[in-house]
């Protein structure tokens, strides 16, 4: 199969439900707290998600190949916690780092963003990595217009993360998306500047860079779901769903409350 071109109208349909998504992060943000427990986020998430949006929360119950059904609507993955973090009774406390990723499903079309939240305040190390992992969301959205190839946007995320003393998660990478959650491309957030597919106006795809304190690798929980770091080191990631226009780069779930693209960081409107 390969990398649909989505037509104006479905790049309008794609426009709403990525607007909602990063709206849900908007509503989300001022309850992230010491205190309050992921799973009251979830709730929080879902109901507005359901209740308000009339959207449908796309990890509840999604159930990939070989995966038990995800029993929450919204992922939360706290500190060591890679992604895919299953909401919980637990509160968070002052100085945790916690990554919210939200997926939306409106008349059958997918928004996905996620940002990593800093609870209270934390750690220079934890501050560090969060704003580099910002950055490196930004600098792969910045190579995105016609003509470049899809490896350029993991080749620049990975040299900044390592270029700083990070590392790049190699196991789990953007997406298309659309009428489904995952479609072609596979976005890596490394590699090499020349591979991949060439970018066409129309391919809408996410850019989702989990960087590591320490070592990239990663292990699996015993849940089914969560990843953690292998050496138990912070990890942080943020999404945006993205379509290449004819001139470069639209963000389609930019929304008023998102933490603004970086000072120094050119896009390609
Ligand atoms: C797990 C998905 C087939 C991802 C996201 C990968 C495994 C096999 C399909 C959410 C939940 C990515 O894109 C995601 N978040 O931004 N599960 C996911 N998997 C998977
Ligand atoms: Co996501
Ligand atoms: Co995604």
């Amino acid at each position: 199969m390969a990398i649909s071109i989505k037509s104006a109208d479905d790049i309008a349909q794609m426009r709403v439900a990525c607007r909602l998504a990063g709206e849900v992060l908007d509503y989300i943000a001022p309850f992230v707290k010491p205190g309050v427990t992921t799973g009251e986020l979830d709730r929080l998430c879902h109901n507005l998600m359901v209740d308000v949006q009339g959207c449908i929360p796309a990890p509840l119950n999604y159930a990939p190949p070989g995966y038990t059904p995800y029993p929450k609507s919204i992922c939360a993955s706290v500190n060591h916690q890679v992604c895919h973090g299953i909401p919980n009774d637990r509160p968070l406390k002052k100085g945790d780092i916690v990554n919210l990723d939200i997926t939306t499903i409106k008349d059958g079309w997918h928004g996905d963003t996620s940002r990593t939240f800093v609870v209270g305040d934390a750690s220079i190390l934890a501050k560090r990595l969060v704003n580099l992992t910002h950055e490196c969301l930004w600098i792969g959205i910045a190579q995105v217009k016609p003509g470049v190839h899809l490896g350029a946007i993991g080749a620049a995320i990975q040299k900044h993360a390592e270029g700083a003393g990070f590392s790049v998660v190699r196991e789990f990478c953007g997406h298309g998306i659309g009428l489904n959650f995952h479609e072609e491309p596979q976005v890596l957030h490394y590699g090499k500047a020349s591979d991949g597919p060439i970018l066409e106006p129309g391919m809408i795809f996410t850019i989702e860079p989990m960087i590591n304190a320490g070592k990239a690798a990663i292990s699996e929980l015993p849940d089914g779901w969560t990843i953690i770091t292998k050496d138990r080191s912070l990890s942080a990631q943020f999404e945006h769903t993205v379509v290449v226009t004819p001139t470069g780069v639209e963000v389609l779930t930019l929304s008023a409350g998102a933490p603004p693209c970086p000072p120094g960081i050119q896009i390609h409107p």
